[in-house]
C-alpha cells in the first residue's frame, strides 16, 4: 500500500482575475477550491493512474468535514491525526492576460508534541517492507526541523521505501537520512548539492554522488529546461512538453505520484520516468489543483522521447 503523509494540508483556492491590480479591489472571474497539499495531492493523481493510497498526516479539526468528503467523494482513504485549529487555505492567484501564477502559502496549524507522538506511534503500526511512504510539503508550526528527518529513520529502519519531496530547508535535513526518492526541482537540488544550474552534466555527476551515498532515485524537475532522471543505472533527461497551461500548481506533486504508481507497479526506469512527464504535463492543462486526465496522461505517455546521458 502507498501511503501519503501530508503533515501540513492546506484547501487551495485558485482564483482567476484578468490582471492582478495591487492596493485595489480586484473582482474574480471565477475561481475554485480543491483540498491540497503536496501528499494530498500525490493520492488524489495516484487515484488517476488507477492506483489506491491512504492519504494521513494532520487535519485541522475545525474544518476537516468539508476535506474528508472531498477525498471521499474520489474514492481516496484517509488516516489523518485530527489537530486543533483550522487546516490553512493556500491562495493561488492565476492572472490569465500575462499567465502569471501567484502562490500564497499561510503556516497553517500549530501541532502538539503529543499530536507527533501519535504520528510516530502510527507509523510505526504501518511501516514495513511492503509499504511506500510519501513524505510530502512544509512542515507544521510547533514541528521541529528535524521532523522529516526522524520520520525517515523510523520508515527505513522497518524496511520501507520513502519518498521525500520537501523545498530546500526541510529537504536538506531530512536527505540525511537517506530516503530512497527525492523530486527536488532545480533550485532545491542546486540550494543542496551545488550544481551549476545551466550545466546539465554537472546536475548528473551531483546527482550520481548523491546516489552513492543511498538515495536510490532523483528526479530534478527544471520548468520548461525539462526534467532529468537518475538511478545507479541509469541517467536520463526528458523536454519539457509546450502546452497551453491553465495552472502549474501540483505539477512537481504529479510527478512524485506517478513516481509512487510506478514503484508499486514494479515499472521500468524509463517508463516510470515517461509516466512521471506524462503526468505532469496532462497536470498543468486542469484549472486550480484538479488531477490530470488519464486520457491526457497517456497520449502524452506514448509522445515523450527520453535522451540517455553520460554524467
Ligand atoms: O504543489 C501544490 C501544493 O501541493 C498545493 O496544494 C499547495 O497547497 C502547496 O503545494 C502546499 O505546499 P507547502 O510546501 O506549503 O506544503
Amino acid at each position: 500500500m502507498i501511503y501519503t503523509i501530508t503533515l501540513n494540508p492546506a484547501i487551495d483556492m485558485t482564483i482567476y482575475l484578468d490582471k492582478l491590480q495591487k492596493g485595489m479591489v480586484n473582482r474574480s472571474n471565477s475561481w475554485l477550491t480543491d483540498a491540497g497539499g503536496k501528499g494530498v495531492n500525490v493520492s488524489k493523481f495516484i487515484k488517476v493512474l488507477g492506483g489506491e493510497s491512504v492519504a494521513m498526516g494532520f487535519i485541522g479539526n475545525e474544518n476537516k468535514d468539508w476535506f474528508f468528503e472531498y477525498l471521499k467523494n474520489m474514492g481516496i482513504a484517509v488516516d489523518f491525526i485530527s489537530v486543533e485549529g483550522v487546516t490553512r487555505t493556500n491562495i493561488k492567484i492565476v492572472e490569465t492576460t500575462e499567465k502569471i501564477y501567484t502562490d500564497i502559502n499561510q503556516s497553517g496549524f500549530k501541532v502538539s508534541d503529543k499530536d507527533i507522538d501519535l504520528l510516530f506511534e502510527k507509523l510505526e503500526s504501518l511501516a514495513n517492507s511492503e509499504n511506500i511512504f510519501v513524505i510530502s510539503g512544509s512542515l507544521p508550526s510547533g514541528a521541529s526541523e528535524d521532523l522529516y528527518g526522524q520520520l525517515i529513520r523510523l520508515l527505513k529502519r522497518k524496511g520501507a521505501t520513502v519518498i521525500f519531496d520537501a523545498d530546500s530547508k526541510a529537504l536538506a535535513r531530512g536527505i540525511l537520512e537517506m530516503p530512497d526518492v527525492i523530486k527536488p526541482n532545480i533550485y532545491e537540488f542546486n540550494s543542496i548539492f551545488n550544481a551549476s544550474e545551466d550545466d546539465i552534466p554537472s546536475i548528473v555527476r551531483a546527482a550520481k554522488r548523491v546516489i552513492k551515498s543511498g538515495v536510490k532515485l532523483i528526479l530534478v524537475s527544471m520548468g520548461e529546461r525539462g526534467s532529468i532522471f537518475v538511478t545507479e543505472n541509469s541517467s536520463m533527461i526528458a523536454p519539457a512538453i509546450s502546452v497551453n497551461v491553465k495552472s502549474t500548481t501540483g505539477a512537481g506533486d504529479a510527478m512524485v505520484a506517478a513516481l509512487a504508481f510506478g514503484l508499486s507497479q514494479q515499472m521500468s526506469d524509463s517508463d516510470m520516468f515517461k509516466l512521471a512527464v506524462a503526468c505532469a504535463t496532462a497536470k498543468v492543462l486542469e484549472e486550480g489543483v484538479k488531477p490530470p486526465k488519464r486520457e491526457e496522461i497517456d497520449k502524452f505517455f506514448s509522445t515523450i522521447k527520453l535522451e540517455r546521458l553520460v554524467g
